[in-house]
């Protein structure tokens, strides 16, 4: 990298706040899928302050700027090239006190999402997104991607547990967004905006979060069905039961075993069906309640859809039945080399998609393995794939791109998205014509002429945008 722009960096974030080792650039310089990229050199501001000055540094010097957090994303949104300064914000990572009358609570964009949750706890409340990778995971990072997660039906994604944030645009300039206001009815939702934009239009550098308090009681149903009809049954019934869903998460036997043979988790369950449905769901104080809902537990289990049921009322109970499901991602990392497709369709259609889209892996006949899993009740299936018969990684990635290609136009019919939660990055660029619009693209192309001319932020990521200059 230019040297007279290093030792500028250098003046504003310190000499050791400057990385230039090829195995700091690379880790930077790449999130979980391992994409391959390497940054050209990496910065850890500590201040908004700071983020300011590197910006309008980055500006004058016409240096890309890849904002890199917790990297743990999936889709590759911040692969980095060797032109590229990585940009972590991980040292800002102040946490105000809880307001808890209105409450929210301040935070910097390098706090980690469990450190925001273990923060808020000693009030009594929540930020209500939850995700495997929370540890690692930073808020920047789960704004700038809109974070979903394991209770999105119930609380929805990232971007509803907001009420301000601070960014800085490319020159520079810090902005305000919002205030922490309820209500703002003033025009365009700048907020929103910045929300889910991957690093693409300005860099959130803090942030208001919104909080609730958690469920007093929940409880934990982990079933075992025979087959995609059982599950959506069960599914039905569940949304017409006398209780709040907080969670209804699926996956494949398949990925059970993975989970059991990788990590050495065990699963009570005797008897196997194909799939496996994981209920989360919010209990009242009242006897009553406790009542009705084992009724229609007992209900459920006459019913002949079930092959083996249990309930999970301790926590530690329940986090061993989470530990099930949110260890498939690790198992199968830990496994080789993985390709992963996070989908979204309605959810009344998500098992005839998942019927139809097992029937095309079946029809194309490829050697690599299919993992099914994700969030059924939001009609949100991970497909993920395994190069378990160690094929090079050319082969592995040419026989899951025949498998893409027609995967592709078969969610179109279903009216999906390409990407659910994990954004799109590198990975799913080519694919977002098949989730917007014409009209939709070229008001992406707009906006981003109107925040970034020079095309500086996250160069590649989600369109290829046409910059002028
Ligand atoms: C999950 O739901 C995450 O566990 C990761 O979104 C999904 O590894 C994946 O494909
Ligand atoms: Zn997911």
């Amino acid at each position: 990298m230019n040297p007279e722009f290093l030792e500028k960096l250098r003046a504003i974030v310190g000499p050791s706040h400057v990385l230039i080792s090829e195995e700091e650039r690379l880790q930077y310089g790449r999130d979980w899928t391992r994409t391959p990229g390497i940054s050209g050199a990496v910065a850890l501001p500590k201040s908004t302050q700071e983020v300011s000055a590197v910006l309008k540094l980055c500006s004058d010097f016409k240096i890309p700027v890849i904002p890199s957090g917790g990297r743990t994303g999936l889709a590759g949104a911040i692969t980095a090239t060797d032109r590229d300064l990585a940009l972590n914000l991980s040292r800002l990572n102040r946490i105000d006190p809880v307001d808890t009358l209105g409450r929210t609570v301040r935070v910097q964009a390098g706090v980690t999402t469990q450190a925001l949750h273990e923060h808020c706890e000693k009030e009594g409340l929540t930020w209500p997104i939850d995700l495997a990778a929370k540890g690692t995971s930073e808020i920047g990072g789960n704004l700038s991607t809109n974070a979903g997660g394991v209770r999105v039906i119930r609380y929805g994604m990232a971007r509803r547990w907001v009420s301000a944030i601070q960014a800085v645009l490319v020159s520079g300039e810090v902005i305000e967004l919002n205030q922490g206001l309820e209500k703002n009815n003033t025009g365009y939702d700048l907020l929103q905006l910045l929300i889910g934009s991957e690093g693409t239009l300005a860099v959130i550098t803090e942030a208001t979060l919104k909080l609730c308090p958690p469920p007093i009681h929940s409880r934990v149903f982990l079933f075992s069905i025979r087959d995609y009809e059982s599950l959506n049954y069960v599914y039905e019934k569940v949304r017409s039961a006398p209780f709040t869903l907080t969670s209804f998460e699926f996956f494949s036997d398949k990925c059970l075993k993975q989970v059991e043979s990788k990590l050495g988790r065990k699963c009570k369950l005797e008897k196997r069906g194909a799939l496996l449905a994981l209920i989360d769901v919010e209990v009242g104080p009242y006897s009553q309640e406790k009542d009705k809902m084992d009724q229609w537990l007992s209900d459920l289990l006459d019913s002949g859809r079930i092959e083996d049921g249990l309930a999970a009322d301790s926590s530690s109970d329940q986090t061993e039945a989470w530990g099930l499901r949110e260890g498939i991602t690790e198992s199968l990392q830990v496994s080789g080399l993985v390709r992963k497709y996070d989908l979204c369709v309605p959810v009344k259609l998500c098992a005839d998609f998942l019927k139809e889209a097992e029937a095309l892996y079946s029809k194309i006949q490829i050697q690599s393995e299919l993992f099914v899993f994700g969030h059924y009740g939001d009609g949100s299936p991970h497909l993920n794939f395994l190069n378990s018969k160690g094929l090079s990684p050319e082969e592995f990635h040419s026989e899951i791109n025949r498998f893409e290609k027609a995967l592709y136009p078969l969610l179109k019919t279903f009216h999906g998205s390409v990407s659910a939660e994990h954004g799109v990055g590198v990975l799913k660029k080519n694919w977002v014509v098949y989730s917007r619009t014409p009209a939709e693209l070229s008001l992406y192309q707009a906006i981003k002429r109107a925040f970034d001319p020079n095309g500086l932020l996250n160069p590649g990521k989600i369109i290829d945008f046409s910059i002028s200059s």
